[in-house]
This record gives structure tokens, C-alpha cells and sequence, in this order.
């Protein structure tokens, strides 16, 4: 049986300036591990990003929950904390309109997405060209959905990975299931200790990522920063997902 492409195969093939960095980061830091920070100030913003960030190869962020949202105040410091501990912003905006509002949303308004983020996820409902804005970023699609009754079916995943693949912007997909090798797999819904929260979030493993899906990162938000000790979960998340994709091998 064909076994997962290591981080340095994928190197190869994987040609997105963002994805290079992604797989380098990965490999120096030994770590597959995205914290998805989803915390509503920028105070509790910035603590997380200096406990986890040692560990992880990106920050995942829902900017816009953030109740004191400043550019100097909020983004300057985590860009410090991003060169210092070397980890790549992620904005998880996922985009889902026409391109010229999505160019919009990007650039303008109080986010200026576009001045900081490294990567951000757009959805691929609108089509090939709505991607066509995101320039000097990396896209990665949304292509299954984590969700109990999500739409994202075969069929709809199937004709998302086909847009994917063949933008050059896009270099990941976020999704439950596999994608083409040529792609990045970004996997959320990893939680060691719960199956579900209650609202249509649903969990799986680290080992179920990396062995089931062979995904490339996983996505780990309240598992880490609900946790008493956020450093240390997130330690046992990288541990977690690092074996578990050496596993996969
Ligand atoms: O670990 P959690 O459940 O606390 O957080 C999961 C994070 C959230 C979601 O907005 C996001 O991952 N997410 C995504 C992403 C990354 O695009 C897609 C999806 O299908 N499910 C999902 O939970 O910030």
C-alpha cells in the first residue's frame, strides 16, 4: 500500500511560496499543529500567541470577534510574536461573495486583511474567478466542512478540489476528508477529550487525521485555549500530531 508523502516530499510538489514556508516551519519545528485562537480580546489574543507560540506553525485567527480591535494595538504585537517564535498568520475569514466584494473585504474596511495575513480560507461557492483577488497571499479553500449536516458532500467536495487545484492562488483545502496530494490538508475538529460541543461541531483525533485522512495540519482551538494550561496542551497537541503523522509514514 502507497504510503503519505512526508513534509520534505511534499516540498516537491507543493509549489506556493506559502506552502513552502508551511512545510519548512513544520519540519525545523517539528510540529503540524495549527492553535485556532478564538478568543474575543486582544489582551487574551496576544497571551495565547506567546504561550503557544513555540509550538506551532500558524496562528489561526477570526479577527473580527475580537471586541477592541486596534491595528497598532492588536496587529503590530502579534506580528512581533509571529517573527519572534516563527509561526504564519492565518485569517479565517472564509470569503464566500462575488470577487470584487471579496476584494473588497480583503483590502479595505477595519481589518485590511491583506497588510498582515499570511494565509486566509475562502470558501469556492462563487468560483474560479472570485479567487482571483487574493494576491500576495496564500488561499486555502474550504472544501468539507466539520459539521453535523454540513452540504459539503462528495459531490460538492469533488467540484471544490477541481477549483483548488487549479488556482494558482490556492494551495490548501480545509476538509473531513482526503484531497489530492498537490494540495495541503488543513483537518479542525481535533479534540482529545470531546466528540461534539453541542452546537454541530464534531471531533476527532489527531490519529484519526493523520492516518485516516493523512492530513498535513491539524486545527486545534478549544482543546487548547480552554484548557487550564494552554502551553502545555498545546506541548501535548504538537507531541500528539507530530507522532501521529510519523506514524503515518
Ligand atoms: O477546535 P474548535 O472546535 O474550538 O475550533 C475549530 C476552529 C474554529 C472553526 O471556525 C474552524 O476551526 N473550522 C473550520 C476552518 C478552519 O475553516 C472549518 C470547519 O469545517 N470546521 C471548523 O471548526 O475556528
Amino acid at each position: 500500500e502507497e504510503k503519505r508523502l512526508s513534509y520534505e516530499a511534499k516540498l516537491d510538489i507543493c509549489d506556493h511560496s506559502v506552502a513552502q514556508k508551511l512545510l519548512q516551519i513544520a519540519i525545523e519545528k517539528k510540529s503540524n499543529l495549527i492553535v485556532s485562537a478564538d478568543v474575543t480580546s486582544t489582551q487574551e489574543l496576544l497571551e495565547l500567541a506567546e504561550k503557544v507560540g513555540p509550538h506551532i506553525v500558524a496562528l489561526k485567527t477570526h479577527i473580527d470577534i475580537l471586541m477592541d480591535f486596534d491595528s497598532d494595538e492588536t496587529i503590530l504585537p502579534l506580528k512581533d510574536l509571529a517573527t519572534k517564535y516563527n509561526f504564519l498568520l492565518m485569517e479565517d475569514r472564509k470569503f464566500a461573495d462575488i470577487g470584487n466584494t471579496q476584494e473588497l473585504q480583503f483590502s479595505y474596511g477595519t481589518y485590511k486583511i491583506s497588510q498582515w495575513a499570511d494565509l486566509v480560507t475562502a470558501q469556492v461557492i462563487a468560483g474560479y474567478e472570485s479567487l482571483d483577488c487574493f494576491r500576495n497571499v496564500g488561499v486555502v479553500a474550504i472544501i468539507g466542512m466539520s459539521s453535523n449536516g454540513t452540504l459539503t458532500d462528495a459531490n460538492y467536495r469533488e467540484e471544490a478540489t477541481k477549483i483548488a487545484l487549479s488556482h494558482p492562488n490556492v494551495f490548501g483545502g480545509v476538509s473531513q476528508n482526503k484531497i489530492p496530494n498537490e494540495l495541503l490538508l488543513f483537518t479542525p475538529g481535533i479534540n482529545l477529550a470531546d466528540a461534539g460541543d453541542g452546537k454541530g461541531q464534531q471531533y476527532n483525533t489527531p490519529e484519526h487525521a493523520f492516518t485516516q485522512l493523512e492530513t498535513d495540519f491539524i486545527i486545534v482551538g478549544r482543546g487548547i485555549y480552554r484548557s487550564d494550561d494552554a502551553e502545555k496542551s498545546a506541548l501535548s497537541y504538537k507531541i500528539a500530531g507530530w507522532n501521529a503523522y510519523e506514524g503515518s509514514l
